[in-house]
């Protein structure tokens, strides 16, 4: 289905795997519109209710291609083209994402992971803000998340030292949801990812929708949004599965409708 991607459902969860493991999944212009795609095809899909991003082998994803690029390329183009539409994907989905890093994920490897909803990672994973290294700046959304993740002075601090972090430390940062023994990962990760896929899915992209805006909104008009999430929430099959299972004593059977 796609050339440098892996793409499959199991159960409620799509896995879109990076498949480009001899490179650490470095990202090319395939890869861009395969993960832009896979993610796309997803969201659309109504028989999936959550979806995880991993990488093939040792690594989640170096970075750009640093072979496939020459001076004279012009990188705002590759942004725009490739990069910007693949992140513009993650950011309109209303369902949940999880990044489930198995390892490396460097430049705009890690941008990737920041842009999704969830993180687990394997004990073996690791972030690192490699631009750096390479006279570059972070980018593909890369300080528009981390500083809402970790604050201003920390995100500086990643982006401009550019200091491998290990699994534990990203998680003491706060940018995993958990770190599991790499024989656990797969296995963590798809219980992870399967769970949200049996949750209320429709409150679960009213949540996504509202923090995001929770940025750039005063709060009167917070309030608002507040009144017409709950207003679409509560016409919901699942909101009414919930309130019976509850009065019922059970547990609620959601079907993300
Ligand atoms: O157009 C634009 O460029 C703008 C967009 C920029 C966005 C960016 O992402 S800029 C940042 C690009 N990424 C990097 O600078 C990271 C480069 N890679 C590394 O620093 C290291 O490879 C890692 C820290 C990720 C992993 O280190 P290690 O020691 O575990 O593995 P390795 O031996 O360095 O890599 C294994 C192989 O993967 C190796 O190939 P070989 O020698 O076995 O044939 C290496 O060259 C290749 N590889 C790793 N990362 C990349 C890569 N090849 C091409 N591009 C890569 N990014």
């Amino acid at each position: 289905m796609f050339e440098t991607a892996i793409y499959e459902v199991r159960g409620e969860t799509a896995w879109i795997t990076l498949n480009r493991p001899d490179k650490l999944n470095a990202f090319t212009a395939q890869l861009n519109k395969d993960v832009a795609s896979a993610v796309r095809t997803a969201s659309k899909d109504s028989s999936v209710r959550a979806i995880v991003l991993t990488g093939a082998g040792r690594a989640f994803c170096s970075g750009q291609d640093l072979g496939d690029v020459d001076e004279n390329t012009d990188y705002g183009d590759v942004l725009r083209n490739r990069y910007n539409p693949m992140v513009m994907e993650i950011e309109k989905c209303e369902k949940p994402i999880v990044a489930a890093v198995n390892g490396v994920a460097a430049g705009a490897g890690m941008s990737l992971a920041l842009a999704c909803d969830f993180r687990i990672l394997s004990e073996k994973a690791s972030f690192l803000q490699a631009f750096i290294h390479v006279g570059l700046v972070p980018d593909a959304g890369n300080l528009y998340y981390l500083p809402r993740l970790i604050g201003h002075a920390k995100a500086l601090e990643l982006a401009v030292l550019g200091e491998k972090i290990s699994a534990d430390e990203a998680f003491r940062l706060g940018l995993a949801t958990k770190v599991v023994p790499a024989e656990q990962f797969l296995e963590e990760s798809a219980a992870f990812a399967d769970r949200l896929a049996s949750m209320p899915t429709k409150s679960i992209g009213l949540i996504k929708r509202n923090l995001k805006a929770s940025w750039e909104s005063g709060i009167e008009q917070f309030l608002d949004r507040d009144a017409q999430s709950q207003r679409i929430a509560s016409q919901t099959a699942d909101h009414k599965e919930g309130v019976r299972a509850f009065l019922e004593k059970r547990k609620a059977a959601f079907t993300g409708k």
